[in-house]
């Protein structure tokens, strides 16, 4: 009998599908190996409920290299303040890779309390901007907000390991306990708690928990998408029609960094990304 499910878990060759509600434990046909085609978690598929074999992937939505996952409408950028220390270049590639899967990014900040009064003031302004340019910002001592947000979605919780993911779904449902850890006070950063990408359901969210990571490769970001990271920088019209904001003369980015009116870690986090895609 084959049935239409919903791959939900993947560890090592073991595909978990949802099919009405019920789990089952796959595995998938070598011809995907052949054809280059990987079931990823959130793929809606094809099963043979008879032997348990996967047998098509059906058509996706939209799909994420890092973590890897398929089929998802937010992806939820969790940034802690400290431990890790927020890194504004990795936020930023998110942003940019993210967005250039027409998926919605949505910055979910950590670990403010680690912070005194009047830090948190200062990155909270920071933050302000990032609200300016379209970017829903959500702190975690005020779940309700983000719950509200979310409601009906499907979302994926990246960015660095350690900041939280986990521990922002163990608070979000009490009967989930995902296994999580302080980072490591020697080397001040985490230990990759989470190893595998799973899908839970809480409260009519799906939220897919994944291993985090503490650096990113730009994959399919070439000179003509780099700017659906960098939505601001549209509003200055520069003198050279194709001005690639790094190198050339009256440029109103790069005067619009000076005037402060564009943030100076957007810019540099863009000079930074225009020469990793060059190279
Ligand atoms: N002080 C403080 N600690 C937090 C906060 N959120 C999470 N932590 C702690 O941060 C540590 C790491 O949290 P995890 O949830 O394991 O981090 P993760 O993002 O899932 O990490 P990976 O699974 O490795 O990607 C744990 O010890 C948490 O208790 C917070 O808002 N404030
Ligand atoms: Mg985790
Ligand atoms: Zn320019």
């Amino acid at each position: 009998m084959v049935s239409n499910g919903q791959i939900v878990k993947i560890i090592s060759n073991l595909y978990t599908v949802k099919v009405d509600d019920k789990f089952y434990e796959c595995r998938a046909r070598g011809k995907f190996r052949f054809a280059k085609e990987t079931p990823l978690v959130g793929d809606f598929v094809e099963v043979d409920l008879n032997d348990n074999y996967i047998i098509k992937i059906l058509e996706r939505k939209n799909y994420l290299n890092r973590p890897q996952i398929s089929n998802v409408d937010i992806a939820l950028i969790v940034t802690s303040i400290k431990k890790p220390d927020i890194s504004y270049n990795l936020l930023d590639k998110l942003i940019l890779v993210i967005k250039e899967k027409n998926i919605e990014p949505v910055i979910c900040i950590t670990k403010l309390d680690l912070v005194g009064f009047f830090k948190r003031g200062k990155y909270k302004k920071i933050l302000k901007y990032y609200e300016n340019i379209g970017i829903k910002v959500f702190y975690n001592n005020n779940l309700a907000l983000l719950k509200k947000y979310l409601k009906g979605k499907v979302v994926v919780l990246t960015g660095q390991t350690g900041a939280g993911k986990s521990t922002l779904l163990n608070k979000l449902d009490v009967n989930l306990n995902l296994e999580t850890k302080p980072i490591s006070d020697a080397l001040g950063r985490g230990v990759h708690t989470t190893r595998h990408t799973e899908i839970h359901e809480i409260d009519n969210i799906y939220f897919a928990d994944t291993p985090g990571f503490s650096s990113l490769d730009l994959v399919d970001i070439n000179k003509d998408n780099i700017m659906m990271g960098f939505p601001e920088f549209n509003n200055y019209e520069c003198d050279f029609k194709d001005c690639s904001h790094v190198d050339e003369k009256n440029c109103s980015v790069k005067n619009a960094v000076k005037l402060n009116r564009i943030m100076k870690s957007r810019y540099d986090s863009y000079v930074s990304f225009y020469k990793e895609i060059k190279k």
